[in-house]
């Protein structure tokens, strides 16, 4: 409950992330002034259809000589630099509990989700993400079925600002033998809250949001976009199913319709925000594999996008925040606000 004097809009407070247990810094009384939505000339992105030079067109070599096939939606590949190997030997460090190391396995997949060169997912079809939908349920069945992979995560790291290192578009899946940070934190998060109340946080919290209406952006038959409570970057988002389902191993054909229909409607808008391409990292999170039932467990999918105020004026995480704990000015309302009245007909369709 809200203090008779204390309001979210004006005041400087902490809000809690349910799902991680972290704290976040909000000081919506720096942004008392109007919206200036810049949008500045940027490079003109034109690229070809087809790249001789791109490793993920139909048809090019990669860097281990092999030859990319001609495909005709999407192609899955073992990532030429893996970050984590199927050979690693077990074992680990612990020195006095000072010096802790342990071996990490996995197998590291890259997926190019078109072999047009010149589209980002928000310019192909929603039949077309449809089919990368596909594809991703696909590829986590297969590396689940590996029984020592516990985790498998799906993400996409969008605009060289992110680090992406081809503008083709893609993502990536890294499995492994272990459960990561963020996903240990949210797994910790939703078992308390579902062994103290019998439901699933993030069901409990997306029918406060619709109740509320405040932060929600759009939703479809099967999921709900919003701003979170707790978001951090300037326009982050999360993408959250109706249902409660633990994996994506369990969409239907109608869900992935609609996740799909949502990546799109999404991602239009943030590309209409600036009338740029908007960079983000974005990836699933969902139940690990391999470790019996987790029931708590509720599907969802966090977008994280740099850009603060115009193409190329980005948020920065330093001083208190790497510090301390992270900070932001515009409110998460503020930015629901804004993402909700853009366009879904994209800029470039537009013009
Ligand atoms: P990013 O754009 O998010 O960096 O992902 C592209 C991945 O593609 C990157 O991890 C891999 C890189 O290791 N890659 C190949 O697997 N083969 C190549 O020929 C070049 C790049
Ligand atoms: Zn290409």
């Amino acid at each position: 409950m809200e203090t008779t004097n204390f309001d979210l809009k004006e005041h400087p407070h902490s809000r809690l992330n349910i799902l991680t247990g972290d704290w976040i810094l909000v000081s919506p009384h720096r942004t008392k002034r109007p919206w200036q939505g810049k949008v500045e000339a940027t490079q003109a992105d034109e690229r070809p259809a087809y790249d001789p030079q791109c490793y993920l067109c139909p048809t090019n070599k990669r860097a281990d000589g092999s030859e990319n096939p001609d495909y005709k939606a999407s192609f899955v590949f073992t990532n030429d630099y893996s970050s984590l190997l199927l050979n690693t030997p077990d074992g680990g460090l612990n020195d006095d509990e000072l010096l802790v190391a342990n071996s990490q396995k996995g197998i590291c997949r890259v997926i190019s989700f078109s072999p047009r060169h010149d589209l980002t997912l928000p310019q192909m079809q929603t039949a077309e993400i449809r089919k990368v939908v596909d594809v991703w349920q696909t590829e986590f069945e297969d590396l689940a079925s590996y029984p020592w992979i516990k985790h498998i995560q799906i993400f996409e790291n969008k605009g060289d600002i992110m680090g992406c290192s081809n503008p083709h578009p893609h993502g990536q899946i890294w499995a492994q033998n272990s459960i990561p940070v963020e996903v240990a934190k949210e797994t910790q998060q939703q078992k308390i809250y579902f062994e103290q109340k019998g439901t699933s946080l993030l069901a409990d919290y997306v029918a406060l949001e619709l109740k509320r209406q405040e932060r929600i952006i759009f939703e479809n038959e099967h999921f709900v976009v919003l701003v979170p409570f707790w978001a951090v970057w300037p326009y982050e988002t999360m993408i959250v199913s109706k249902r409660h389902i633990t994996s994506i191993i369990y969409f239907t054909d109608e869900e992935k319709t609609a996740l799909a229909d949502a990546i799109k409607r999404l991602t239009v808008r943030y590309d209409n925000m600036f009338e740029t391409s908007f960079p983000y990292s974005a990836g699933m999170h969902q139940s690990p594999v391999n470790m019996g039932d987790q029931p708590y467990w509720h599907w969802h999918m966090h977008f994280y996008p740099p850009l603060l105020r115009s193409a190329t004026v980005k948020k920065f995480m330093v001083g208190y925040e790497m510090l301390a704990n992270p900070q932001r000015d515009i409110t998460a309302e503020f930015a629901a606000d804004r993402l909700r009245n853009l366009s879904e007909v994209h800029y470039k369709v537009k013009a």
